[in-house]
């Protein structure tokens, strides 16, 4: 064998570094299912299912190519489990020249590609991963020297470097953002469109029954499974998307409604992070459906911005930042997960809507995971490695490259300041405001104070005032401090004595609040 070329499950393109000086004449891919990967959390059955689909659809065209691929499937005799050993196993198998891999996401697998080097017989290349806009190098100089780091300011500068939504040298509309016209409410009786899903064939089928046997126990229905698991299927899910939702995904971008977990949402990050689309095609196909007419100015630049502003601002985030990112608690949360992130089981409608369809589909939208289970991990202390743990277990697009910035930073403003201005931090009218969760409730939204009231509502106060050193210096946050300070001895009282009641109950019965147990 000339090179044995190692693609991990989460670089399935046929244009990964890894690939592009393949030689089908004496090389050989070797990709490997592994228990280690499937375990190192215990993630949700859909995200093992669409990844070994998504892992055996593209070894099956890598060879109709006419390459030889070395595919180790999870229940072969001797599968070590790792993806060291499989490796090692691999190179023992083939004997080859060289080893070259594409750099992992995750910095877990970077050390022990590190290790790679040390330890096999062979030479190991390990090559930049080309299928982001922004090389992890360019970030790090960008963000060299600065302490916070501002999405908008590095977004505007990769709008100038691919040209993107650009003419000339000024921003296409004459704005650089229109997040403004983004934060509708849907209106009373709004039907959204119906969201196209793929049919599993025998072999997703094949790979569902492994799941469930071998990985039951893990959280998450499979039986709703509908992810494209092959480039074609990803393709057509992007057609779907730029046809039926992109036209209106801006003006809804922020809204949330029972029974719709989609609504105009663009259901890519599960193929984009695995490598079946890449944010370069994904983003011109956006910006040719405006210059076509096809789609406003408004909903594309938003679109465009998630994509080519936030998803790149986060990975090179995180690897200019790991590996000590994780490890900082800059608001000193420490309070366990509730059970009810498993369960669903709790009178918080809205944190009930969420987590159920988090189950059925292993997704839920960006507001949902900030605005919901991100705001109340936030406003009631929940420790930030517990809330990391769930994130990336749930969702079948997390890998930590995304998840960790989004929820240590973004969400629980664990890194001090690193990733967002100030914390997301809301009480129940903005989840009023967006979605119609409130009106089947238990508890009240317009309620502040006593049984009734929505735990929102006083954990919002009382995270402000447990926080109160931390955060009221920061000038994002002066407006609420200023209403704080407004508020009188009395009613502060009575907001901490809300929070502790809610909070103490949650920690004798983790399972419950107060209106679930009853
Ligand atoms: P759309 O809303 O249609 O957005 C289009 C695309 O933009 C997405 O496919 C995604 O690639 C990108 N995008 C949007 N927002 C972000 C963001 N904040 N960071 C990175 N990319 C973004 N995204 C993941 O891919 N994996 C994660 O593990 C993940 N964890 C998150 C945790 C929290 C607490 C929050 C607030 C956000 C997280 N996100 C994560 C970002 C975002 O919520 C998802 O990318 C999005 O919901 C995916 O669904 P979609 O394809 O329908 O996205
Ligand atoms: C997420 C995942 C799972 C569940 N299983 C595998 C696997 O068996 N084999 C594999 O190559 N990759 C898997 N992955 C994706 C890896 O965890 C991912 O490549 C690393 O986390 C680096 O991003
Ligand atoms: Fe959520 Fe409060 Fe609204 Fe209930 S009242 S759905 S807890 S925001």
């Amino acid at each position: 064998t000339g090179t044995l070329r190692f693609v991990l499950g989460d670089q399935l393109t046929r244009r990964v570094s890894s690939l592009v000086d393949l030689d089908a004449g004496c090389d050989v891919v070797l990709m490997v299912e592994v228990r280690d990967e499937a375990t190192y959390v215990r993630h949700h059955k859909q995200k093992i299912a669409f990844l070994f689909a998504a892992m055996r659809h593209f070894a099956a065209e890598l060879e109709a190519e006419g390459v030889a691929v070395d595919y180790v499937r999870l229940t072969d005799a001797g599968n070590t489990g790792s993806f060291t050993g499989e490796l090692e196993r691999a190179v023992a198998r083939h004997r080859p020249e060289r080893v070259v891999v594409t750099e992992p996401g995750e910095w877990r697998v970077w050390e022990m590609m590190q290790d790679w080097r040390e330890t096999l017989a062979v030479p190991v290349e390990i090559r930049a991963d080309n299928r982001f806009l922004c090389p992890r190098e360019d970030f790090a100089q960008w963000a060299e020297g600065r302490h916070h780091l501002r999405m908008e300011t590095f977004y505007r500068g990769m709008r100038r470097r691919t040209g993107l939504l650009m003419d000339g040298g000024e921003p296409a509309g004459g704005r650089w953002n229109y997040d403004p016209e983004n934060r509708k409410r849907l209106p009373r009786g709004h039907r959204p469109p119906d969201r196209i899903g793929f049919q599993p064939d025998s072999v997703t089928r094949a790979v569902i029954a492994l799941v469930e046997a071998e990985f039951g126990d893990h959280f998450g229905d499979l039986t709703g499974f509908s992810w494209p698991v092959t480039r074609a299927d990803a393709l057509a899910a992007l057609r779907h998307f730029l046809a039926d939702a992109l036209p209106t995904f801006g003006d809804y971008q922020d809204a949330m409604k029972t029974g719709a977990p989609f609504l105009y949402h663009a259901l890519l990050s599960p193929a984009l992070n695995a490598g079946l689309l890449t944010a370069e095609e994904v983003c011109r196909a956006a910006e040719r459906a405006y210059r076509d007419g096809a789609a406003p100015l408004h909903c594309v630049e938003g679109f465009i911005r998630q994509i080519l502003g936030w998803r790149e601002y986060v990975r090179g985030l995180y690897w200019a930042r790991m590996p000590g990112y994780r490890d900082t608690n800059a608001l000193g949360a420490g309070r366990d997960l509730p059970w009810f992130y498993w369960s669903g089981e709790t009178a918080l409608n809205c944190v009930a809507q969420v987590v159920a369809e988090t189950r059925a589909h292993a997704y839920a939208h960006h507001i949902q995971r900030l605005m919901v289970t991100g705001n109340f991990a936030l406003v009631a202390g929940l420790d930030p490695a517990q809330v990391e743990e769930w994130y990336l277990i749930v969702f079948a697009d997390a890998y930590e490259w995304v998840e960790l910035p989004n929820v240590h930073g973004m969400v629980l403003w664990a890194d001090g300041g690193v990733m967002g201005s100030k914390p997301y931090a809301a009480s129940g009218a903005y989840i009023d405001r967006m979605s119609d969760y409130c009106a089947s409730c238990a508890y009240d939204v317009k309620v502040k104070a006593g049984p009734d009231a929505c735990p929102f509502n006083y954990l919002y106060w009382n995270f402000l005032i447990e926080n109160e050193d931390r955060l009221a210096g920061n000038q994002r946050m002066a407006m609420p401090y200023r209403t704080l300070r407004g508020l009188g001895d009395r009613r502060r009282a009575e907001i901490r004595r809300d929070a502790a009641a809610f909070l103490d109950a949650l920690e004798a019965r983790p399972g419950a609040d107060q209106r679930g147990d009853q």
